[in-house]
């Protein structure tokens, strides 16, 4: 495919639900700032999200909500599900950016979320059953650190996390492994910002990692620094099925940025932020992210069309 074919299916690859922004701190059922970038899974054949909710101190912490069909008649939790722990050092400035995984060996669901410590921002790690009760396994690496989710399964023994910490004042993803979930090792960078770019301040990973036939379908978002604003778009790329960290294909183009009202002004300006994906029955996937840092909308493409894309996408050296 050609450039210009490409670029007219990244440009409509993703359809805005009508009913955007589906979140706002208007209609929740107690007095809050926002709520934005929450986390996604399919749970008891709902969609459920865990939204990080900013209170009116500017502290977060996560409520979930959930909806049959993933786009209406939400019923959210009446007060916080997951609150900053007062007592506890890691989490002093409160819980943001859920990303959720199923764990298939420990059949439980993970959480990776920021924790605002005393530090800096890090990664924390609880595991859940029910999205009631959370064990609460600590901070995973220094800070300061973001954007993480763990996969599904272990690639040869070891468990697989993608993050993004701040090193030498850069922001590249990297992936780190661990043979028991606590201690981390053989970190590397594994998608670097592309100076010029659209992704050329800062990446991080979007919504947890998507197992296709092609390989792992890897949602990051990229920054571009102007005098106006931080733009947050969002992009892809694909990574080996068995080597998560091998990197074979990454988009050029964005396939999701700030456009609508709604994503262009709120509490911080152009921000479209990924961090949780659904597939639907009908083989869509939803996009959940935040707009402008105070509300939820999602975006909706074709699966069969995401592999159309990522696979005309030129392939990464390694
Ligand atoms: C990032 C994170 C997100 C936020 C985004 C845009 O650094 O802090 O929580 O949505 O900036 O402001």
């Amino acid at each position: 495919m050609d450039p210009s074919g490409r670029q007219k299916l990244a440009a409509a690859l993703f359809r805005r639900y009508e009913g955007n922004p589906i979140l706002t701190a208007e209609r929740w059922p107690y007095p809050i700032n926002s709520v934005f970038n929450p986390g996604a899974i399919r749970f008891n054949d709902e969609v459920l999200l865990l939204n990080r909710v900013e209170d009116l101190r500017g502290a977060s912490h996560l409520t979930c909500a959930r909806s049959k069909n993933g786009l209406t008649d939400w019923i959210i939790d009446e007060a916080p599900t997951m609150k900053a722990d007062p007592g506890n050092k890691e989490e002093q400035w409160g819980l943001e950016d859920p990303r959720i995984v199923w764990l298939e060996e420990q059949r439980q669901f993970a959480i990776t979320y920021v924790s605002f410590s005393e530090g800096g921002p890090i990664v924390s790690l609880a595991i859940t059953r029910n999205f009631k009760t959370f064990a609460r396994m600590g901070g995973l690496l220094p800070p300061e650190d973001k954007d993480a989710c763990l996969f599904p399964r272990r690639f040869n023994g070891r468990f697989a996390l993608i993050h993004r910490p701040i090193v030498r004042g850069e922001a590249h993803i990297w992936m780190s492994l661990s043979p028991d979930l606590k201690h981390w090792g053989d970190n590397r960078v594994l998608l670097k910002t592309r100076s010029g770019y659209w992704d050329g301040a800062r990446v991080g990973l979007a919504c947890q990692p998507i197992e296709l036939p092609e390989g792992w379908l890897l949602i990051y978002h990229g920054v571009r620094v102007t005098t106006g604003s931080h733009l947050y778009r969002t992009g892809m790329a694909l990574l080996d099925k068995n080597e998560p960290w091998r990197v074979l294909r990454r988009s050029e183009e964005w396939v999701l940025g700030p456009k609508e009202p709604y994503e262009r002004v709120g509490d911080v300006n152009d921000v479209t932020f990924v961090t949780g994906a659904v597939i639907m029955p009908d083989n869509k996937l939803y996009l959940y992210y935040g707009a402008a840092d105070d509300k939820v909308a999602v975006a909706i493409a074709d699966v069969d069309r995401v592999r159309e894309y990522i696979m005309a996408c030129p392939e990464v050296a390694t």
